[in-house]
């Protein structure tokens, strides 16, 4: 089996500050948990920003330069800034940061749907900030918008623009059809790499069942020419990367998609999920990929 790649999601739009207080939202804490990360091993760093005051997910490009320059400098994992930002932007300004920081990877989600946030509000007694709780509740009307335009869209401005390559974020066997599509139109070239994203309520569920499916498809439509990683929300995410190693496929850990590193225990870091996937895929016989074993597999510009 190939080596392994471990994408760590530092911050993510979805998780909000009263639900954590490890959940890293200033710059200093985004560099210092991201730098710790790539340490334990991951080789791709999955990057958010935040409104360092409020913990309030950011499409500023300030918010994002205040801490990129300093992961450049300080680690040579591969950056990935994503480009859902979060349901709430427009892709204007969803764009504005990745086409000023033009990264060698950057995500990319491939379809429309409902992108439901509210269950997590429930259980949270004492909210830190003012936006939080209307931004969870609100959540149940909340349409994540990536139409074939936008898709089409941020693969013209930052593939053929800027030289990125994606992370091709399919949650749902349908995703993987749209994929086909911008394969098909010569807009999306091999070897590509697909996270299988599971347990986002909108996507699909995060059954095992689901992921042997994905897979025989992803399979069906590009033989050879991909690579698929896992990512799941919650408590979930274990089970399911670990079952993505097993299956010869790569993982993506961190906060952005669980807050916890044990049942009823948060995680106090990015790095310290990525230590334990590590120490997982390790023992199931998988070699851990370095940042340029990483760039080779992944076709980047370096
Ligand atoms: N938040 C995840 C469910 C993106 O940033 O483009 C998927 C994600 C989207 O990471
Ligand atoms: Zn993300």
């Amino acid at each position: 089996m190939s080596k392994i790649l471990i994408t760590c999601a530092v911050t993510g739009s979805i998780h909000t500050p009263s639900m954590s207080p490890h959940l890293p939202v200033t710059p200093d804490e985004i560099t210092e948990q991201a730098l710790a990360a790539a340490e334990a091993g991951a080789a791709v760093l999955h990057l958010h920003a935040r409104n360092p005051r409020t913990g309030q997910p950011s499409a500023g490009v300030d918010d994002f330069m205040a801490f990129l320059p300093r992961l450049k400098q300080g680690t040579d994992a591969v950056l990935n800034i994503s480009t859902g930002g979060s349901a709430v932007m427009t892709l204007d300004q969803r764009l504005a940061a990745p086409k000023r920081a033009e990264p060698e990877m950057c995500s990319l989600n491939m379809g429309t749907m409902n992108f439901a946030l509210y269950p997590a509000a429930d259980r949270i007694t004492e909210w830190k900030h003012d936006w939080e709780e209307p931004f969870l509740r609100n959540s149940d009307d909340l349409v994540f918008k990536n139409t074939p335009r936008d898709i089409a869209r941020i693969l013209t401005e930052m593939g053929e623009d800027r030289g990125a390559r994606f992370e091709f974020e399919c949650y749902d066997v349908s995703h993987l059809y749209m994929l086909r599509h911008f394969v098909d139109r010569g807009l999306v070239k091999a070897p590509f790499f697909i996270q299988f994203v599971f347990g986002v309520l909108g996507g699909i569920g995060p059954d095992p069942e689901n992921l042997s499916h994905m897979k025989l498809i992803a399979d069906k439509l590009f033989g050879a020419d991909y690579a698929f990683s896992v990512l799941a929300a919650g408590r979930h995410q274990i089970p399911l990367v670990t079952m993505s190693a097993a299956m010869g496929g790569h993982v993506r850990v961190g906060l952005e998609d669980s807050l916890m590193i044990a049942r009823g225990e948060l995680a106090r870091s990015n790095a310290q999920q990525v230590a334990k996937i590590r120490r997982i895929v390790e023992e199931l016989g998988r070699e851990v990929a370095t940042p340029a074993e990483a760039r080779a597999m992944l076709g980047l510009k370096g």
